[in-house]
């Protein structure tokens, strides 16, 4: 088993799309360790994509993330950070395959729904970073 670090974005909270991804979630067979509804500071959000912190687009995604609310999770199953990714679908929802999350509910690179992360390494900081102190479930 593994653990990911998912997050519907606040883009996809504001357009009500939580509820229809989380049962894509669920369909494809994850278990939901730990959820929560946050509010990121543009502090937080800073830390959480801190590798970022040099590219271009920093300020801009740090200031939509920390926009409103999103939905923060913790998601397992066999393979799960590969399985999710590929839920997800390409970073660019106009390149992402059909029938994947992001093409069906992200507008742009940047506001494109969801987040998982993209390795071992970078879920456990992920995990920990949003889940600090939490026991899970199951
Ligand atoms: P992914 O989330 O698919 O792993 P990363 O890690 O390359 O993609 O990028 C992290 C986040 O930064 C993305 N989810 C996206 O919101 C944003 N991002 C990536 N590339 C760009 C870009 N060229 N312009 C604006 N935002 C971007």
């Amino acid at each position: 088993m593994e653990r990911t670090l998912a997050i519907i974005k606040p883009d996809a909270v504001a357009a009500r799309h939580a509820g229809r991804i989380l049962q894509r979630i669920e369909d494809a067979g994850f278990a939901v360790r730990a959820l929560r509804m946050v509010n990121l500071t543009r502090g937080e959000a800073e830390g959480f994509y801190a590798v970022h912190r040099e590219r271009p687009f920093f300020a801009s995604l740090t200031a939509f993330m920390s926009s409103g609310p999103a939905i923060v999770m913790v998601l397992e199953a066999p393979d799960a950070i590969r399985k999710w990714r590929d839920l997800m679908g390409a970073t660019d929802p106009g390149k992402a395959v059909a029938g994947t999350i992001r093409k069906e509910f992200g507008a742009s690179i940047e506001r494109n729904a969801t987040h998982g992360s993209d390795a071992p390494e970078t879920a456990a900081f992920e995990v920990g970073y949003l889940f600090a102190g939490v026991e899970f479930a199951g």
